[in-house]
């Protein structure tokens, strides 16, 4: 190849492989979630779930978009997390850096839930990866 061309080519795939970095940085400090504006937004790292703790109404329709704002560069679990209530039959998972858009009715009776995320960190005896539902008459 000649020079010039060869030069030309390395500048090309440098700027490539440097706008792609570039995206992924970017992604990952927005992070994925607020897709939906008609839902609790919840979201999960392996810090814990953002918010801990929500009040929902008695017979509700309740709509949450979850989100995992870990990447799947995380060797426990994948970047994947879970919101689980057993109680109430609610298994929710989602995948690396997305969000998905769940519904369910709340109980028709005030009372308190604990959800769980059992994928990563220990799994649901990890007190970070626990939050609390409550079911307001
Ligand atoms: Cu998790």
């Amino acid at each position: 190849m000649p020079r010039p061309f060869r030069l030309a080519v390395f500048a090309a795939t440098a700027l490539v492989v440097g706008g792609v970095a570039v995206g992924l940085v970017v992604a990952r400090l927005q992070g994925p979630g607020a897709t939906d504006a008609a839902a609790v937004q919840v979201r999960a790292s392996m810090g814990g779930f953002d918010p801990p703790a929500m009040t929902v109404k008695a017979g509700q329709t309740v709509r949450i978009e979850l989100s995992s704002m870990d990447t799947s560069m995380h060797s426990d679990g994948g970047g994947w997390h879970q919101f689980a209530v057993d109680a109430l039959g609610i298994n929710w998972k989602v995948g690396p850096l997305s969000s998905e858009v769940f519904e369910f009715t709340a109980p028709a009776t005030a009372g308190t839930y604990s959800w769980y995320c059992d994928i990563c960190c220990g799994g649901k005896e990890n007190p970070s990866m626990q939050g609390e539902l409550t079911v307001a008459a």
